[in-house]
């Protein structure tokens, strides 16, 4: 099913054409209007008028994750605040969040790339869609909510957490469909069993999975557990969030809104441009935004697109499931954390030093964090109380900073490995779950 057909099926010409069309505006619009834009364009020596062909989008200089924190708050915004309807943020490499405004043509944009992914798999106007991401700054509940409500759906904003609950809305409000994190629906579908709930009473059928990597085994185990069919999408806060590429019931690759994104793949340790169906990292420009506009955005995850049309009918280049990172970034429960982000915890907190582990771990499903951290003076160990408030300032100001809960262990002086070379400080054993 097509939300917008015309749009969906557009001959490679056609697109590349729009984009090129798009692109020109989009620079010019930047240039315009945002000064950190309008000083990177004239130091490279780029106007609009010099971009004659797609493939001079390689002239323009990079935008990564530290130019859009140097800018914090607002300052890549293109448009005064009176123009902006909704902020989004998410976390940034250290404290400070990468914050997003949109204006209302942004959302208007944005419920259409998340209602052609939801149409693509066959959500329509008589579905009931329970919306299980954590509303808030994140921009995943949101962006699929007013995506399923553009397509005329019955949205259930109850956001993650209290499972039980969540299988009991299932089952009563006669859910078909199910939004959230992989890890999440297969956590919920094992509580549903256990609420002694059978999937005959349920009325499930789609899952719109995203926001994380799912490997096959975890999909045939929650598409088994819940008997629907699911499919993956992608998105990242600093482009717009969900919507900027999904798959459709083919599932050979994620349909990139092309219209809105121009993607290329590139060498993330030179910078150099790969030839079409090359795996490196992803970047993407946008091409109609008008809040935040980002000029070859570094993604930093891997993966590789395919321009050949797809059997559903659709002509939009489609990328391969995320493969990875360039970057130490790690998704945990959904949320991005950066190990440097525990660094800037760790350097404001007197008595522990700087060595310190991160250990994943997963039960049922969910993602666990603890972080373990030495302390500085030995005599501290003979102190409960001392080592009690030491440990609950760490927790509390990790929470601040990473949005999520660890566990803190605090252990003794000079009992973390040391490294000669680059520190091994992430063990991640999510996958011997
Ligand atoms: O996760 C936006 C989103 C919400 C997408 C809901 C889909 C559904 P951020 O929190 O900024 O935004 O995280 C973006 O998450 O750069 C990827 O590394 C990872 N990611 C997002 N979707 C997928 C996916 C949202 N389908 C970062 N598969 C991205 C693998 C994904 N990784």
């Amino acid at each position: 099913m097509f939300f917008q057909k015309d749009i969906e099926t557009m001959s490679r010409q056609e697109i590349e054409a729009l984009q090129l069309e798009r692109l020109k505006s989009q620079v010019q619009y930047c240039m315009d209007n945002v000064p950190f834009y309008h000083k990177r364009l004239t130091e490279a020596g780029i106007t609009a008028d010099k971009i004659k062909t797609l493939s001079d989008i390689r002239y323009i200089p990079y935008t990564t994750k530290d130019d859009i924190r140097d800018n914090y708050p607002f300052g890549l915004f293109a448009v005064p605040m009176k123009n902006i309807v909704r902020i989004h943020a998410s976390s940034g490499t250290t404290g400070k969040p990468t914050v997003v405004g949109y204006t209302r043509n942004d959302l208007n944009n944005w419920s259409d790339c998340v209602a052609r992914l939801c149409a693509a798999v066959g959500v329509n106007d008589s579905d009931t869609a329970q919306i299980s991401f954590g509303y808030g700054l994140f921009t995943g509940a949101l962006g699929l909510h007013y995506g399923l409500e553009k397509l005329g759906c019955a949205v259930i904003p109850i956001s993650s957490g209290n499972t039980k609950k969540q299988a009991m809305i299932l089952k009563d409000f006669g859910t078909t469909v199910l939004i959230s994190t992989p890890s999440y629906a297969m956590y919920m579908s094992e509580v549903a069993h256990e609420c002694g709930i059978s999937n005959d009473e349920l009325k499930l059928r789609i899952g719109l999975f995203g926001s994380e990597g799912c490997t096959d085994a975890l999909r045939n185990k929650i598409e088994k557990g819940f008997g629907l069919f699911s499919t993956d999408n992608y998105g990242l806060s600093e482009l717009q969030g969900p919507g900027v590429a999904g798959e459709c019931e083919y599932r050979c690759g994620l349909h990139f809104a092309e219209d809105h994104f121009l993607p290329e793949v590139i060498n993330s340790d030179t910078g150099e441009v790969l030839p079409r169906g090359e795996k490196g990292e992803l970047v993407i420009t946008t091409l109609t935004k008008e809040g935040f506009p980002m000029l070859r955005y570094r993604t930093k995850d891997i993966t590789r697109i395919h321009y050949e049309p797809c059997k559903c009918g659709r002509t939009h280049a489609r990328m391969e499931k995320v493969q990875g990172r360039s970057d130490d970034m790690l998704k945990i429960r959904g949320v991005n954390v950066f190990p440097s982000q525990v660094e800037s915890v760790m350097a404001n907190i007197d008595g522990i030093s700087p060595h310190y582990e991160l250990i994943l771990t997963r039960k049922n499903y969910t993602d666990y964090l603890e972080v373990r951290i030495e302390i500085v003076d030995e005599s501290l160990l003979e102190s409960f109380s001392g080592l009690e408030r030491l440990r609950k300032e760490a927790v509390d100001k990790l929470k601040t900073v990473l949005g999520i809960q660890a566990k803190v262990t605090l252990v003794a002086p000079h009992t973390i490995t040391r490294y000669e070379g680059k520190a091994r400080r992430i063990i991640d054993r999510r996958s011997d779950d």
